[in-house]
């Protein structure tokens, strides 16, 4: 049986935080025992909004750190920097020319980022998808997990595989590019932010309370669950329109004490906030506990981490160079060794 393959990433834009590893990271795991797996850290991706050059670098190596404090494991998939693999700005190009604009003048994520970012809105974020694309379709992924907010840019890296490059340029029935199909893991799949659950849990909220950091020491990680929304009510539930942070909170509380939903429910249906929160806090903080602990034997020495990212760099290049080589000649440029 050939394994299916998984690619999916994360921008390096900041400390990780709980939505990341609940949402994506922790999946990935799972996900590298049964299948070829390729997890970059997109740092082309975080340059398209304005970032500090001190911390890219920094926050680059201490995102593959946490993949790996997290349970990803180099023998059992390749963890890249998506910058030092040159053929996902060059097959970002190839995409950009066979793209319609009125494609990406759809794109949710481009106008709501855009709209925070104001005169300041580089070309860079609104191709955004388009890189994305390129990504993904360089290492012919048959399966990319995501979150439930980046299943329309995988819906546009299906429509540019499909009806702009196999449909135009493929000879017969052999497909250029692999169309991808999303994996979307419902458990988890969108944590909200603790001061507003009405939006979800992200790096680049200016407020600090908004979000649990994989490497916030117990005592913030305290005050922030202590200071987060909640309502009036007695009582956690899951699935009440009226209740967002009673869903977000015990969403949270039920993966990170390995509850799972029914037992979680159950066990706080007549709870207060007073007695919720510091179960919580504790089940947070001990769940991170493990993953800071590997993060910081990893940091304080880099030349494993180095090692790994050496090794997965050279596997991405094998097979994204494949593809690249593989579209250039079906769209016509000069074979290389003619
Ligand atoms: N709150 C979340 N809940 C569930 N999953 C989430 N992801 C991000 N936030 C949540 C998932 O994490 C993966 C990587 O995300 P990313 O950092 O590349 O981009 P993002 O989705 O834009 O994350 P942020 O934190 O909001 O970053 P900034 O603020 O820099 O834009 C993806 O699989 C995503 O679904």
């Amino acid at each position: 049986m050939t394994l299916k393959r998984i690619l999916s990433g994360v921008q390096p834009t900041g400390d990780l935080h709980l939505g990341n590893w609940l949402g994506a990271i922790r999946n990935w795991v799972d996900l590298q025992e049964d299948n070829e797996s390729f997890f970059c850290v997109v740092d082309l991706h975080a340059i398209t909004v304005p970032h500090d050059p001190n911390k890219l670098a920094k926050n680059t190596l201490s995102t593959a750190a946490l993949y790996l404090a997290c349970g990803m494991d180099p023998a059992k998939c390749s963890i890249f920097i998506q910058s030092q693999i040159s053929a996902h700005s060059e097959l970002c190009w190839l995409l950009n020319c066979v793209t319609p604009f009125n494609w990406m003048e759809r794109m949710i994520q481009f106008k709501e980022k855009a709209k925070k970012h104001g005169d300041n809105v580089s070309i860079g974020l609104f191709d955004y998808p388009v890189l994305m694309a390129a990504d993904i379709l360089l290492y012919d992924a048959d399966l990319v997990p995501v979150g439930e907010d980046q299943k329309q840019h995988l819906e546009l890296a299906r429509d540019i595989a499909q009806q702009r490059i196999n449909s135009r340029f493929s000879q017969g029935d052999k497909a250029i590019l692999k169309v991808p199909k999303p994996l979307i893991i419902k458990e988890g799949a969108k944590i909200m932010s603790l001061t507003d659950a009405r939006n979800k849990m992200s790096k680049s909220d200016s407020n600090e309370g908004s979000r649990i950091g994989l490497l916030d020491e117990p005592e913030i990680i305290k005050k922030k669950i202590k200071r987060a929304k909640t309502d009036s009510e007695i009582g956690l539930e899951f699935g009440n329109p009226e209740r967002p942070e009673a869903n977000n909170l015990l969403s949270i509380y039920s993966i990170v004490s390995g509850l799972g939903r029914d037992k979680a429910a159950q066990e706080c249906s007549e709870m207060g906030w007073g007695q919720f929160k510091p179960l919580l806090t504790d089940a947070t903080i001990s769940a991170i506990k493990p993953i800071q602990k590997k993060y910081n034997d990893l940091i304080s020495d880099q030349t494993e981490l180095k090692k790994i990212i050496q090794q997965g760099n050279s596997r991405a290049k094998e097979v994204s160079n494949q593809t690249l080589k593989r579209l250039k000649e079906s769209i016509g440029f000069i074979k290389e060794d003619y």
